[in-house]
């Protein structure tokens, strides 16, 4: 009987415990916890002596202005109730970009073995502030040791399907710098739109920017809304939106698409095409907009098409490095990706420049002119000191000598290109494709495919087949985020969070601190960051999965329900309104109403 009344009282301890522990995102390699706390208040002065550490006070100066509505002063001689940032300029692993974080009574310590490493500290200091507005912010006492994992830890979006502003691309930033990732994959040009000025080709962005309407529904779609649809981002918001993310130390990387998906810029300039005179192909279906009317167009609907850049004309390779040559002072990145994928070669095939080209060069077939385009390409970019970066269709006709390669059909790509001794980045569509649903139930409109929060979080970039000396040219993972079905803000966020945060966690935290369990644990203060943060996040996590099948001796149907974690419970509850903690499988022998619910 004694042990009936035990068990709940040592549930509540552990439950006690375990709010204490800390929720940072991603685990830091080291994390000791002391007993007692620090408090944050309107008196804390921030210590930064160098000019860049001053921007990083800044910057949490910005971050608690906008959660908790005060900030603090900045003064290097501050000896108790501070927060002091120092960098140590490459003292202990300089490539690692790691810091050390010590709170005690007196206050914060910050110490990044590089800038970056500093930032990167002030990002765990963020997750230790509490998740409620307050005016006092208490944090507990830790000593963390960090470092990350892998060096390149990124995120793409796709601005052409979609457009969105410059005020969310610096939020999406911002969710970059939250964190502790360092690579913002900005893809800038695609079939259905050009989204960055060309001060020499003005009608990329005057033509190029905008469609007619758009595909309504899942492609195929059932219709088209006829709504003029675009948007571009000029060369001066570019400028702001590169040194947004340096501040956060993020860089850049431009995508300029070629040879395919280039129907926005063929609309701008129809030469730019095998075949200049022929009126834009159209996809035949209901998406097709009613207000077509020959010539170029820039698409209206998603897909891939024939029109592509010709790699037979030599003023095609003049208009792409003059467009480089444009963008390269803009982002001082040291890669600039040049797309490569999803390129039909039918108009190749048939014209007579390609052709040309093909005997020319004694190429074998349409897929060694591809590579042909795109080593062109890379010596242009070499020669301007940049490294091309391109998605794994590069690989087909021969890799240029110093590519790049971002695996997306799988990990195959990446591995084949890691054994020639490229580097690779890692973004296989499972599980790393952010335009999946992230639920087997009904979810929002979304590309086909199911990536579970748990398959990102198990994710590892380093292929198992990849062993040995081939490993060290993975240099990380990037998720992708094409926007054919977000439209706005809130569901780019809806698609990205908390995928993201697992992921941050699989690039930087090491494997063997990786733990699914502890993560949702941690997941739960990282819903309430997404709701101080004001972003929108799926609670796909929470989802019940209900499977029926017969009772036993076909009496009734038994129904099966199961949740992904043990944080909380699922409720049954019938029509009477009674209802009860699901335990195990119930068969129902009536017709009913009952509803089946996740509670925390
Ligand atoms: C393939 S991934 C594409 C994109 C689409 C995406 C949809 C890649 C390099 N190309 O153009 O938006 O699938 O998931």
């Amino acid at each position: 009987m004694r042990s009936l009344f035990l068990l709940p009282v040592l549930w509540m301890l552990a439950l006690s415990c375990l709010a204490q522990q800390p929720s940072i995102i991603p685990q830091p390699v080291s994390l000791q916890t002391a007993e007692g706390h620090f408090t944050i208040t309107s008196n804390t002065v921030i210590a930064a002596r160098n000019e860049q550490d001053r921007k990083s006070a800044a910057y949490l100066n910005s971050y608690l202005k906008e959660v908790y509505g005060f900030a603090l002063d900045i003064d290097p001689q501050e000896t108790k109730n501070y927060i002091r940032l120092s960098t140590k300029k490459f003292i202990q692993a300089p490539d690692k970009d790691g810091y050390q974080l010590t709170v005690d009574q007196n206050g914060v310590a910050i110490e990044g073995d590089t800038y970056a490493g500093t930032f990167y500290g002030l990002q765990s200091l963020i997750q230790l502030l509490p998740v409620q507005k307050a005016e006092s912010l208490e944090i507990p006492l830790v000593t963390i040791n960090d470092y990350p994992a892998f060096k390149y830890r990124g995120m793409h979006l796709d601005v052409c399907r979609h457009f969105f502003p410059v005020s969310f691309v610096k939020k999406y930033i911002d969710y970059i710098a939250l964190h502790k990732m360092n690579y913002f994959h900005w893809h800038l040009t695609d079939d259905q739109g050009w989204r960055v000025e060309i001060k020499k080709y003005p009608n990329l962005t005057q033509t190029g920017a905008f469609r007619n309407g758009t595909i309504i529904g899942r492609y195929p779609g059932t219709g088209n809304d006829n709504i003029p649809y675009g948007g571009f981002y000029t060369q001066e918001q570019v400028k702001e939106i590169v040194q947004y993310a340096a501040d956060r130390h993020i860089t850049v990387i431009p995508e300029i698409e070629m040879p395919g998906h280039a129907s926005a810029a063929i609309a701008a300039y129809p030469w730019l095409s095998c075949f200049p005179d022929e009126e834009t192909r159209l996809p035949k279906h209901p998406s097709d907009s009613n207000k077509r009317a020959g010539g170029k167009k820039v698409q209206e609907s998603w897909g891939i098409y024939d029109d592509v850049f010709c790699a037979g004309n030599d003023s095609v390779f003049t208009f792409l490095q003059d467009v480089a040559d444009e963008l390269i002072p803009l982002f001082p990145s040291p890669y600039f990706h040049v797309g490569g994928d999803e390129c039909p070669k039918s108009n190749w095939k048939k014209c007579p420049r390609c052709q040309a080209r093909i005997k020319e060069f004694g190429l074998k077939d349409e897929h060694e002119l591809q590579s042909y385009f795109v080593q062109r390409m890379e010596q242009h970019m070499s020669r301007k000191g940049k490294t091309i970066i391109g998605w794994d269709e590069i690989l087909e006709g021969g890799l240029a000598p110093k590519a790049v390669v971002m695996s997306w059909r799988g990990e195959e790509g990446g591995i084949s290109a890691a054994r020639q001794g490229h580097y690779v980045i890692m973004t296989p569509g499972k599980p790393v494709y952010f335009d999946h649903s992230q639920s087997r139930n009904e979810d929002s409109l979304v590309i086909g495919g199911y990536n579970s929060l748990e398959s990102v979080y198990k994710y590892n970039p380093v292929p198992k087949d990849l062993k040995g000396d081939a490993e060290k040219f993975v240099m990380g993972a990037q998720a992708n985020v094409w926007t054919e079905y977000m439209a706005y803000d809130s569901k780019v966020e809806y698609m990205i969070f908390p995928r993201m945060s697992a992921l941050a966690e699989v690039l930087w935290s090491p494997a063997e601190k990786k733990d699914w369990k502890d993560f949702t644990r941690r997941l739960q203060t990282q819903f309430q960051r997404y709701d101080l943060w004001k972003a929108n996040s799926s609670k796909a996590y929470y989802d019940v999965k209900v499977s029926l099948g017969p009772a036993t001796g076909f009496k009734g149907i038994q129904l099966k329900a199961e949740a992904a974690d043990t944080i909380g419970q699922i409720v049954w509850k019938e029509a009477s309104g009674k209802e009860w903690l699901y335990k195990a499988p119930v068969t129902i022998t009536k017709t009913g109403f009952y509803t089946i619910t996740y509670q925390r």
